[in-house]
């Protein structure tokens, strides 16, 4: 396929960059629709991903105009799927609605107006006003974690705070129920992901606040 051609290597973001990438289409801008397209369907295909959900996703991303690419999970952080929660603003609003009923195994390509992706200003190397193209493959979906109900669940001591561990021991049964337990070192990558885009004051802990920060988004 003519997209996989273009090299990996060629990327030139990191994630720490794209998570931070919250572009917020206002209402007058809505001049787009995000273009699903589905690649790859699994006979299986459960459970579907919806708004809160953790997403762990390889994505590409390429420019509409030439196919270059300007984004690549694959060569990014060695290579590991990125962990986004869906539908919140961790990754472009055309993401947040294009990768919605997405089951593990699923490949889809999503095309997204400017409006939904960078913008009128862009975001270098992502010239003004371009519409993106992005190639995303669903690793795995698990429920929450960001909905009160979840949060009650993993505040163990009940204190409006959640620690590392109270987080890891949920991540942990919420896996172990799934039937896939994994290993300490994928947890570890798990929690980095979820403290470095929650902990806004940096203080270890993620407390109600900054847990429930998009509350606003009806989740
Ligand atoms: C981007 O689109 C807006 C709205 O159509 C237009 O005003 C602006 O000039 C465009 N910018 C560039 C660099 O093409
Ligand atoms: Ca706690
Ligand atoms: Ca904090």
């Amino acid at each position: 396929m003519m997209w996989r051609l273009v090299s990996c290597t060629l990327c030139l973001f990191v994630s720490a960059q794209l998570s931070s990438w919250s572009v917020r289409a206002a209402a007058d801008e809505l001049d787009g629709e995000v273009k699903i397209e589905v690649l790859f369907r699994p006979e299986e295909c459960s459970p579907k991903s919806k708004r809160g959900d953790l997403m762990n996703v390889h994505y590409d991303g390429f420019l509409a105009k030439d196919g270059s690419q300007f984004y690549c999970s694959r060569s990014d952080k060695a290579g590991h799927p990125q962990w986004f929660v869906l539908g919140v603003g961790q990754v472009i609003k055309g993401l947040d609605i294009g990768m919605e009923d997405m089951c593990p195994g699923e490949k889809r390509k999503i095309t997204v107006p400017s409006s939904l992706a960078f913008g009128e200003k862009g975001k270098d190397p992502v010239p003004p006003n371009a519409t993106v193209v992005f190639e995303v493959e669903v690793y795995s979906v698990s429920r929450g974690p960001r909905s009160m109900e979840a949060f009650r669940k993993i505040d163990q001591n009940e204190d409006k705070s959640l620690t590392k561990d109270e987080v890891k021991e949920y991540l942990k049964l919420e896996y172990e129920k799934g039937g896939k337990p994994r290993d300490e070192a994928f947890y570890e990558k798990i929690m980095a992901d979820i403290f470095r885009k929650n902990d806004q004051d940096k203080d270890g802990h993620i407390s109600a606040k900054e847990y429930n920060i998009y509350e606003h988004d009806e989740l």
